[in-house]
Parts: C-alpha cells; structure tokens; sequence
C-alpha cells in the first residue's frame, strides 16, 4: 500500500501531486523529492527555500536532506545560498559513494558544477521581516518561532520501498553556518525500507540532543506500532531536557512503518501534518501535546 506523511500544513499542495503520482505508480524517491520542491518553491512560506527567512547576516541559508530506504544511501547540503532547491542538490549528493554531506561554500560549488540553477532566494517580503528585525532593540537575534516549521516527508511506494526528504531555512536570525537537525542523519530523518522512517520539526539543538529520527526508527523495528515509538521518543527526549536544563524547544515528529502504518507526535499545541495513502485522501490533521 503506497502512503505518504508530511509535517504542517503547507505540505498539502506537493502530497496532492505526489500522491496523484504514487497512485500510479511512481516511485518514493521521485515523489518526496517532488512534493518539497513544491514546498521549496512557494515563496510565502518563510521557512522552506525561496522566501525563507535569513540569518543575522540576511542571508538565505538553507538546509536539506534526502534518503533512500532500500540503499541506505543518503545526502545532505547545509547552508546552502542562493541555489533553487537544496532538496535535489540533496538527493543528487545520495548518489554519490563519498561526500554525501557538503555545506557552504563547497556545497554551492558542488550543485553549479551538476548543473543546478543559481537562484537568489532571498525575497522582498522576507528582507521586510529581516529588516524589521534589525530595527526591534529589544529581542534582536535568534528567533525560534518565527516561521521556522521544516518541511519533512515520508513517502512509501507501491512497490514497498520508502524514502525522507526535509528542507528548511532553519531558525530565523541564526548563526552564519549554523546547521539544524534536518540535514543531519538520524536527527531530523532517517528512512529504512525494511522498518519504517521519521522526520522532525523543532528547535533542531534540542532534537539533536536525542537522535530523534533514528530512535523512533529503532523502536519500530523492535516492534513499536509507530505512534507509540513517536510519543514515546518525544515525551522522553522532553523530560531529559527539561530534567537537566528546565526548558525545552518545539519538538515535533511524523514516522511511518514498512505496513504503512503512520504516527506523529508533539509537544506543542497546534502541529499540523498531512497524510495521504491508498486508503485515505490527502487530509490535514492536527496533534496537540496529549501526554
Ligand atoms: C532547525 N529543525 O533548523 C529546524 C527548524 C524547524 O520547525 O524545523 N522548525 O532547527
């Protein structure tokens, strides 16, 4: 049974192709990529690609990932500037033996050599925000809830085999070269035809801190029906954190196993996520905090 699970609501427009496509018959690797370079494109979307918001040096530094489940074989760009879409630099980089993560400079470098368009992303609606920013005194800096929900998608074919993409601008004000969890294994995805895949949206420093995506995935495959292995990740990872530190981040998780069978997890009060399959159309649901 073909399926697909993506984090937020600005998902739903590329799970409605893409699952158009999978319905007949395309492949997990060609649909989750296609599904976040719609994200990717949208310009009103200040997280993702084109028109996400920048760092405090007012540039656009985007982060992306994909990964094949049957293979394994995965790849990751981080601060990316000025190049459409980092998800296809992403997956182009998980067909290399070597070098599958590249970042900066190098990564830009890399995605010009392979043909990939150069593309300014920074918006003027986003220079607005940017610049409005700079002129608040009081709060400058890093803002970790502005428009900063990541794109992550799990897509499942009919032919059994699973592949995750993400893209994000990552948290608004950041360093230069701050990398999040998204374009980090295991963190902010981690796919395995054989079990199952996760992906993450949060403040990436703390959901680094637990590994996120790989976890989830380990409890799927020691038999966790999915929503219990995302809950129970997100809900523990929560007390580590507020136990040591007495706060915690934005953490919020969708998985999927090798059945098909979907989970998403938070610990916030409004995260969307939409999810599409052969037995259901693409809907938008919402997970609040329940445990
Ligand atoms: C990051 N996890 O860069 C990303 C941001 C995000 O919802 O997902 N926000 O830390």
């Amino acid at each position: 049974m073909w399926g697909m699970i993506a984090t937020w609501r600005m998902a739903l427009e590329g799970v409605v192709t893409a699952s158009q496509m999978l319905s007949q018959g395309a492949l997990a690797t060609q649909t989750v990529v296609d599904a976040v370079v719609e994200v990717e494109d949208f310009p009103l979307y200040k997280s993702v690609g084109y028109g996400g918001l920048p760092t405090e040096n007012g540039d656009v530094e985007l982060d992306a990932a994909f990964m094949d489940g049957d293979s394994l074989a995965f790849g990751a760009v981080g601060s990316l500037i000025d190049i459409a879409n980092p998800v296809r630099v992403a997956q182009a980089l998980s067909r290399e033996r070597f070098n599958s993560v590249l970042v900066g400079q190098g990564a830009r470098e890399w995605a010009l050599s392979q043909g990939f368009s150069a593309r300014k992303m920074l918006t003027e609606r986003a220079l607005q925000h940017y610049r409005k920013r700079c002129q608040q005194t009081i709060d400058k800096g890093l803002s970790p809830y502005d428009g900063h929900d990541t794109v992550g998608i799990i897509s499942r074919d009919k032919y059994g085999s699973m592949s995750v993409a993400t893209s994000t601008s990552g948290l608004f004000m950041k360093r230069r070269g701050r990398l999040g969890d998204s374009p980090v294994i295991g963190s902010g995805f981690y796919c395995d035809s054989q079990i199952g895949a996760a992906t993450a949206t949060g403040v990436g420093e703390d959901l680094m801190k637990g590994c996120t995506s790989y976890e989830i995935v380990r409890r799927m495959a020691q038999g966790m029906p999915p929503q219990q292995a995302a809950d129970s990740v997100v809900f523990e990872l929560e007390d580590r954190l507020m136990s040591r530190f007495g706060r915690v981040g934005d953490l919020s998780v969708v998985c999927m196993n090798a059945d098909g069978m979907f989970g998403a997890s938070t610990n916030i009060s409004n995260f969307s996520f939409v999810v599409a399959s052969e037995a259901q159309p693409p809907t938008v649901y919402l997970a609040e905090r329940h445990l």
